[in-house]
C-alpha cells in the first residue's frame, strides 16, 4: 500500500513534468535542463512500477501503450470537419470581404479577422471529457475519420489532461499535426543511414507517422500539433472571439500557432500575408497559405456555411511549391571538375511562382532512388530560391515501355572516358582541360565576380573563345588581342576595349581571390581565405606539405589531397606561371589574427542569402576572424539564417543561440567595412 508521502511525491512529480512539458512545448520556453527532466521521469516510472495502484492513464509516463492495434477503428465526427474555401490572389480576398459585408451589412466595415498560417499537416480532432484526453481522430472525409488515440497520446505537446480550470466538460479541439522541417530532415537522414525508404516531404512523414498501428513507432517521430479551433463543446461556455478561444486553448495546455494575430480590415490581411510569405522559409515548418477567420463568433454564426465550408473563413494559398509535370528527357552536363550531372528537361510547369522546365537530378544514385524513367509523370518542388527538384514519380501514370535512363559511357562533350572514383556517387569526365566543357566552366569560374571579377566576359563570349580555339585555359585570356576580339560575333570596338581593360584591371587581385579563381577542387572562397591567411604567401602555400595543409582550419584530408595534386601537377603550375608572367599579382597577407573583431567566435551560416552566396558569407566572417562551423552547437556564437534555413535554425533556437537575418549580417559587415 503506498504511503501518503509517496502519493504526494508521485503527484508532485506529475505536476512538475506536466508544467515543464507545457513550458517547453506550448509556450516554447524551456525551463529545465534535459537531465533534470529525465531524472524526474525515471523516478516517476520507478514509483509507478513499484506501486501499480498509483498508475493513471493521464500520467506523463503513460504516453505509449503496450500492444499494437490490429486495425484502425472508424470514428464519426458529431460536427463535420469541414474544408476551407481557397483564395489564390488579392482579388479573391477582396471578393471574400465583399461577400461578408453584403451579408452582414456595411456598418461592420472594417471587419476584424483572426489570421494564422495554414500548416501543411494532417487535420485531427482531440476529444477531452472532464479534461481528460478521450479520443484522437483523423479528419478522414470530414464525416468519418480513423481513431488514432494511441498515436496522438505519444505526441509530447498534446496534453493527456487539460490544465487549469474553466474548460467545458466536453471539449473537441481541432488542429493540425505536422512534422517540423528539422525533425523531417533528421528522420530522413536516419532512414538513409539505415538504407530505409525516405519520406518525400514533412506532410507525408507526418501522415505516415500517424497511420501506425504500433504507437511505439509514432512515439519516435518528431510530431507536433497546432490547434486552430473547436468542434463539440458541452458543459461550458467559450469567449466571444476566435482569438480569445485560441488563448483559452493555450491556457488549458494546448499549443496554438505563435504567429496568430487579429487584424482590422482586408488590407491588413494582405499585409499579414506578405509578411509571412517573406518569412515563410524561415519558419521551422511548412505552410501552404494563411487562414483568415471573421473574429467575432456571433458574426461567424450569422454567416453560417455553404456546402462543405464555412462562409466566415478562407485560406489564401501561397503559390504551390509542388506540381506535377512530365519528364521529357535527361541531358548530361559536364561541370568544371568534369562531374557529369544529369539534368531533367521537363514539360514547363508553374511552380513556386515561376515556370520551371529543368530540374537537377544530382547523380545516378538520385535517379535510382527516384526509380525515374523517361516519359514519367513527376512531382517537381521549388521552395524559395532553391533549384527545382524532382521529389517523386507518379508510378500510376508511367507510360507503357518507359525507357530507363542510361548514363553515357563517354563524355558527352569531348568523348573522353568517364569514371566513378572510389565511393563517389558522381561520374566524371577524365578529359581534364582537353574537354571543352571543362575549359569553358573553368574560365567562367575564373572570371566570375567573386573570383577575378572580369567584367564583360559572359558565357556566350567564353563559348566562342573556346570553340574558336582562341583560349584553352585561363592564362590564355591575358594573351587575347584586340584584333582577335574584334573577329568575334557581336563584338564591337567599345566592347573589345572594355574587355581588355577589365582583363588588365583583374590582374591586381588578392591571394584568396586568386586561389579561389584557380578552381582547385573543394577549395571554395572560405577555404581559399583560410589558406591565404594561414600561409600568407603563394610560395609558402605551394611549398606546404600535406601535414602542413592539414593544420589549416577548414582543410581536411580530401581538400589537402586535392591541393597536393594541384601543386604537384606540372600543367597546373605552368598555367600559374603564365598568369604571373602576364602580370597577375597580389600583396602578401600579414594580419594579426587575434586582433580581428570576431576573433575567437564560431559562426554558422544557413539558408539562402541574397547579396552574397554562402561561401562568400563564410569568407567575410573569416576575414573578420570568426571560425565558421558547419553545424550548430553550444559553442556557436551566432547563426546567420537566410530563407530555407532548416535544422540548423531549429537547433539554434533550441539552444537559445543568437540568430540574425541577412540584413543584420550585412549591417555587421558594413560596420566592419567589409559589406558584400
Ligand atoms: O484545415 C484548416 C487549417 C487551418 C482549417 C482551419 C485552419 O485554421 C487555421 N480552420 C477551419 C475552420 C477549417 N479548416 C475547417
Amino acid at each position: 500500500m503506498p504511503t501518503s508521502k509517496l502519493i504526494r511525491e508521485v503527484q508532485a512529480l506529475r505536476e512538475r513534468l506536466d508544467d515543464w512539458n507545457y513550458q517547453y512545448y506550448v509556450l516554447d520556453q524551456p525551463t529545465v535542463p534535459d537531465a533534470e527532466y529525465d531524472r524526474c521521469m525515471r523516478r516517476l516510472n520507478e514509483l509507478e512500477a513499484q506501486h501499480p495502484a498509483l498508475q493513471r492513464p493521464d500520467s506523463p509516463t503513460q504516453r505509449v501503450g503496450a500492444a499494437p492495434l490490429d486495425k484502425f477503428r472508424q470514428v464519426s465526427h458529431e460536427i463535420p470537419m469541414l474544408s476551407l474555401d481557397n483564395a489564390f490572389d488579392e482579388q479573391a480576398m477582396l471578393d471574400f470581404n465583399r461577400r461578408l459585408l453584403d451579408r452582414l451589412g456595411a456598418q461592420y466595415q472594417p471587419l476584424e479577422f483572426a489570421c494564422e498560417p495554414k500548416l501543411d499537416g494532417i487535420a485531427v480532432s482531440l476529444l477531452y471529457r472532464d479534461g481528460l484526453l478521450e479520443r484522437g481522430a483523423t479528419r478522414g472525409d470530414g464525416s468519418t475519420g480513423e481513431d488514432i488515440t494511441h498515436n496522438v497520446r505519444t505526441i509530447a505537446c498534446i496534453p493527456l489532461r487539460l490544465r487549469g480550470a474553466g474548460f467545458p466538460g466536453l471539449l473537441e479541439v481541432r488542429g493540425e499535426i505536422y512534422m517540423p522541417r528539422a525533425g523531417f530532415e533528421a528522420l530522413n537522414e536516419l532512414a538513409r543511414q539505415r538504407g530505409d525508404k525516405t519520406f518525400v516531404n514533412p506532410r507525408n512523414a507526418a501522415a505516415g507517422s500517424l497511420r501506425q498501428l504500433d504507437a511505439r513507432i509514432t512515439a519516435q517521430r518528431p510530431l507536433q500539433m497546432c490547434c486552430y479551433g473547436v468542434g463539440q463543446v458541452q458543459g461550458g461556455a467559450l469567449p466571444d472571439t476566435h482569438f480569445e478561444v485560441l488563448a483559452s486553448l493555450q491556457e488549458w495546455g494546448l499549443r496554438i500557432n505563435p504567429e496568430s494575430r487579429v487584424v482590422s480590415g482586408i488590407d491588413a490581411c494582405d499585409a499579414y500575408y506578405r509578411e509571412l510569405a517573406a518569412r515563410r522559409e524561415l519558419l521551422p515548418y511548412d505552410i501552404d497559405g494563411i487562414v483568415y477567420k471573421v473574429n467575432q463568433l456571433a458574426l461567424q454564426q450569422r454567416l453560417g456555411f455553404v456546402s462543405r465550408a464555412p462562409r466566415w473563413a478562407i485560406a489564401r494559398k501561397f503559390p504551390a511549391q509542388e506540381e506535377m509535370t512530365r519528364l521529357l528527357d535527361v541531358e548530361f552536363q559536364v561541370g568544371r571538375t568534369g562531374a557529369i550531372t544529369p539534368v531533367a528537361r521537363l514539360a514547363p510547369v508553374f511552380v513556386g511562382g515561376v515556370t520551371v522546365s529543368n530540374a537537377t537530378l544530382h547523380n545516378a544514385d538520385e535517379i535510382a532512388r527516384l526509380g525515374l524513367r523517361l516519359g514519367d509523370t513527376v512531382i517537381v518542388r521549388r521552395a524559395g530560391d532553391v533549384i527545382p527538384q524532382i521529389v517523386s514519380v507518379v508510378q500510376s501514370r508511367r507510360p507503357a515501355g518507359a525507357a530507363e535512363i542510361v548514363f553515357p559511357q563517354r563524355c558527352p562533350v569531348c568523348g573522353s572516358a568517364v569514371e566513378r572514383s572510389g565511393d563517389e556517387a558522381v561520374l566524371r569526365c577524365m578529359g581534364g582541360l582537353v574537354c571543352a566543357a571543362q575549359q569553358k566552366a573553368a574560365i567562367r569560374h575564373f572570371a566570375s565576380r567573386r573570383a577575378m571579377d572580369i567584367d564583360g566576359l559572359g558565357d556566350k563570349l567564353i563559348d566562342q573563345l573556346v570553340e574558336r580555339g582562341l583560349v584553352e585555359n585561363v592564362a590564355g585570356l591575358y594573351r587575347l588581342t584586340r584584333e582577335q576580339l574584334l573577329g568575334l560575333e557581336r563584338m564591337g570596338e567599345k566592347s573589345a576595349d572594355n574587355l581588355l581593360q577589365a582583363l588588365e584591371a583583374s590582374k591586381h587581385t588578392s591571394l584568396p581571390r586568386f586561389l579561389f579563381a584557380l578552381g582547385i577542387r573543394e577549395v571554395g572562397e572560405a577555404t581559399a581565405l583560410a589558406l591565404a591567411r594561414h600561409f600568407g604567401s603563394w610560395e609558402a602555400l605551394a611549398g606546404a606539405s600535406e601535414e602542413q595543409l592539414l593544420q589549416v582550419d577548414d582543410v581536411g584530408p580530401v581538400v589537402a589531397d586535392h591541393l597536393v595534386q594541384f601543386f604537384d601537377s606540372p600543367s597546373s603550375m605552368e598555367v600559374v606561371a603564365q598568369l604571373r608572367a602576364a602580370g597577375v599579382s597580389w600583396p602578401d597577407l600579414a594580419v594579426a589574427a587575434a586582433e580581428l573583431p570576431l576573433a575567437g567566435q564560431t559562426w554558422v551560416v544557413t539558408g539562402k542569402l541574397e547579396a552574397m552566396d554562402r561561401d562568400a558569407a563564410k569568407a567575410a566572417l573569416q576575414a573578420l576572424g570568426a571560425k565558421v562551423a558547419g553545424s550548430v552547437s553550444a559553442r556557436t556564437h551566432c547563426v546567420v539564417a537566410g530563407p530555407g534555413a532548416g535544422s540548423k535554425l531549429g537547433r539554434a533556437t533550441e539552444l537559445g543561440i543568437e540568430v540574425i537575418d541577412e540584413a543584420a549580417f550585412q549591417a555587421l559587415l558594413a560596420r566592419h567595412g567589409s559589406a558584400g
